[in-house]
């Protein structure tokens, strides 16, 4: 049996839009709170510095965000995120880095765009703001709809449902109809399950275990493991200490080889080069061959 081939969304710049193998996203989170990268790269030299080593590292794709979604955080407001995110996405444009944009507002994503980014990442998957999918659709650049059911203050409370696969691709069906209702091109679609957003530990796992029945939608996915909580939480001491946020790298390179050789478009990783090579590892596995 051959693996199915990679789907991936239309109008992607070269070389993205002929990658053979899971495309590897370099998070730049230029916020004070993330998670894992939180106050690292408020600067934007620094932001700028950091996304073209992982470019040179091996990410195919840079993912700028301006707002912490971490569990409990509160929003930004525009103003603050633009300020953020702009210098950043115009820095590494110019040196010719492919730069996605991790926003929840249609404004930002319009003037990220506009300031070079190629791609328009929604953890809210558009439900945010109401004029995401018209600008999206204006913009027809590729468009990531991420499952999402609420904001981070309160997504802890959304967490419940009957079967997490079935509910997370129903709802994702929902954004995509929207989508496509406000004019967005089918092929420009990318679906995410949103592991951590609204989901306990094993919501995310079982969401991972039947990742070939999100593949069956028909659209590319792309998967964003890395360093959550629940892969600190599956390493957790025999104390039950989770393993901290800064040794699950291992965790989230074993995710990303399962998620690419079952053929997702792209990975949303933090330390791009054991991704990178997790990738080609899959790569090779899905080919049966060595060469690229
Ligand atoms: N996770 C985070 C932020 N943005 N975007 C997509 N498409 N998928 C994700 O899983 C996702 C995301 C939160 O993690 P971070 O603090 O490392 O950015």
């Amino acid at each position: 049996m051959t693996a199915a081939v990679i789907r991936r969304p239309s109008g992607l710049p070269v070389p993205l839009a002929t990658l053979e193998r899971a495309a590897v996203v370099g998070v730049l989170n230029v916020t004070p709170d993330s998670f894992s990268d939180g106050g690292d790269f408020l600067a934007a030299d620094r932001a700028v510095e950091h996304g073209i080593r992982m470019h040179a590292d091996g990410a195919d794709l840079i993912d700028i965000g301006g707002e912490s979604t971490r569990p409990g955080a509160q929003r930004v407001p525009v103003e603050e995120e633009l300020a953020r995110v702009l210098p950043v996405v115009a820095g590494l444009s110019a040196q010719g880095v492919p730069v996605s944009i991790d926003t929840m507002r249609a404004d930002v994503a319009a003037a990220a765009v506009a300031a070079g980014a190629c791609v328009v990442n929604d953890v809210s998957g558009g439900l945010a703001d109401p004029r995401m999918y018209e600008t999206v659709a204006e913009l027809g650049v590729p468009f990531v709809i991420m499952h999402w059911r609420g904001h981070s203050d309160r997504m802890a409370d959304l967490a419940h449902y009957d079967d997490v696969v079935v509910d997370v691709m129903r709802e994702l069906s929902e954004r995509v109809d929207g989508a496509l209702s406000a004019g967005v091109a089918r092929e420009a679609i990318v679906l995410d399950p949103g592991l951590g957003f609204a989901k306990e530990a094993d919501h995310n796992w079982l969401l991972l275990q039947r990742l070939p029945e999100l593949l069956e939608m028909g659209f590319p996915v792309l998967v964003g493991a890395s360093r959550k909580r629940f892969l600190g939480s599956v390493l957790a001491d025999p104390t039950g200490e989770p393993r901290p946020v800064d040794q699950r790298d291992a965790a989230t390179d074993a995710v990303t080889a399962v998620a690419a050789s079952l053929g997702v478009w792209a990975v949303r990783v933090h330390d791009v080069q054991r991704s990178r090579d997790a990738v080609r590892v899959a790569a090779a596995w899905r080919r049966g061959s060595q060469g690229e």
